[in-house]
């Protein structure tokens, strides 16, 4: 049965608004939202919905946190950009902060996640030339299949996904993909001499949740120490808590060479990322070769350690375990015979979808939005299912109640 989609004149009138001015590089469900608190967001006929994609992990300690949205209300209005030309106190405070937080000798503060994966691809590089000694203009980076570590031209150079890179060439050399959770092909890969890194997401989100077996990131570290690689995670997604434990490498006690977190590092208020390392990969990086004019800026300093103070004394970690244990347990109650299979950790989960119909996915979304849940299929079958940290035991309850009575729509 197809969902009937009814929609509201005021819905209709910023829809259409988008459609003709704004460009067609998204496909969102057709709701409106003009509110956010906690787990919640309201829509702008003042439908109030469950949000299950928490803005793809940025607002991991839900929307409009007070303590976070204090942070950023104080600072801007004291100081919110000096440019990196001059010093500012935040920022200062910022960086002790941050690296005493995950222990690391230092930070290199950006905005974007993917501004942060380029940061981190520029400071393997360095590393290569200066310390390891690789031939000028030979570093390899090794990624995996079905990697998604952002937008810009390099980025999608060592993409998988013809959706990301198809027409967007010239490529930028220097990549070398293997499989995903596949040691024996990271070992070969590693012989080359000439590779500087390994890039990694520890869960693979774009792709579906797709978590590895277990040991996998423990000995891909262990390879990398052995060939004097550097091991690089990519935490933007994964890390701040979402998997149930700060970082999602910590499941595993690794500790990245190079640490790049971003999106929940601001709580979904702005624009934060950062790349953390120790002095002998990070001061290989001089004054002038590397920047950006809003990175480091007072106002996400501010909002940055708000933020990851939030998830700490909310113990969002051990929540998103419990919760993401619960939830799991209740979807696998449904025995629904359109659930192919229920995956996660933590609260970043996922379900596939077994249907005929190629629309299913998107037609669950759909009728999940009519009874007040919010999530986005991706590659057709797929489900993100990964509320805000802070839902607790009643909200969880509910919401699969939610999703129980939508899977109906699929019989
Ligand atoms: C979009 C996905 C999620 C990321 C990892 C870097 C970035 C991302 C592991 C770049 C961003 C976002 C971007 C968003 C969709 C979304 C996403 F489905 F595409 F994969 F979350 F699952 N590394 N992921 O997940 O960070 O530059 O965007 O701040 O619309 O592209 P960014």
């Amino acid at each position: 049965m197809q969902p009937t989609i009814m929609l509201s004149d005021k819905t209709k009138y910023y829809l259409d608004l988008e459609e003709k001015y704004g460009a067609h590089n998204y496909h969102p469900l057709p709701v409106v939202l003009n509110r956010g608190e906690g787990v919640f967001l309201w829509d702008v006929d003042g439908k109030r919905y469950f949000d299950f994609l928490s803005g793809y992990s940025a607002v991991n300690q839900g929307h409009c946190h007070p303590t976070i949205v204090a942070a950023l209300i104080e600072q801007a209005q004291q100081l919110t950009l000096t440019s990196r030309a001059f010093h500012s106190d935040l920022l200062s405070e910022f960086t002790q902060y941050i690296t005493r937080y995950f222990g690391y000798d230092k930070v290199l503060p950006m905005n974007t996640g993917v501004e942060a994966v380029e940061t981190a691809i520029k400071l393997c590089r360095r590393w290569g030339y200066d310390v390891k000694g690789i031939p000028a203009n030979k570093a390899k980076i090794i990624v995996c299949a079905h990697n998604f570590h952002g937008r810009t031209s390099t980025v999608i150079s060592f993409s998988t996904d013809p959706s990301s890179y198809d027409r967007f060439g010239p490529f930028m050399p220097g990549f070398e993909v293997v499989p995903y959770n596949d040691l024996a092909a990271l070992g070969a890969a590693l012989r080359d001499k000439d590779v500087a890194g390994f890039l990694v997401e520890p869960i693979q989100g774009e792709a579906g949740v797709v978590i590895p077996d277990e040991g996998y990131l423990a000995t891909a570290k262990q390879y990398c120490e052995d060939a004097n690689v550097l091991f690089i995670a990519d935490e933007i997604q994964t890390g701040l808590c979402r998997t149930g434990k700060m970082l999602a490498c910590d499941h595993e006690d690794v500790r990245p060479d190079i640490l790049i977190i971003g999106k929940a590092l601001s709580g979904g208020t702005l624009p934060a990322s950062a790349v953390l390392a120790d002095d002998p990969i990070m001061m290989n990086i001089k004054p002038g070769e590397h920047g950006s004019t809003y990175g480091g800026n007072p106002l996400a300093c501010k909002v940055s350690m708000a933020a990851l103070r939030v998830l700490q004394d909310e113990n969002m970690a051990a929540n998103a375990t419990e919760m993401g244990d619960l939830f799991r347990r209740e979807l696998v109650a449904i025995h629904s015979p359109h659930i192919n299979l229920i995956r996660g950790k933590g609260l970043l989960n996922a379900i596939v979808i077994d249907h005929p119909n190629q629309e299913a996915a998107w037609d669950l979304c759909l009728a999940m939005k009519d009874r007040g849940l919010l999530a986005k299929p991706t590659h057709g079958d797929k489900i993100r299912l990964s509320p805000p940290l802070c839902i607790n035991r009643d909200q969880v309850l509910e919401a699969t109640a939610i999703i129980m009575e939508s899977l109906k729509i699929l019989d």
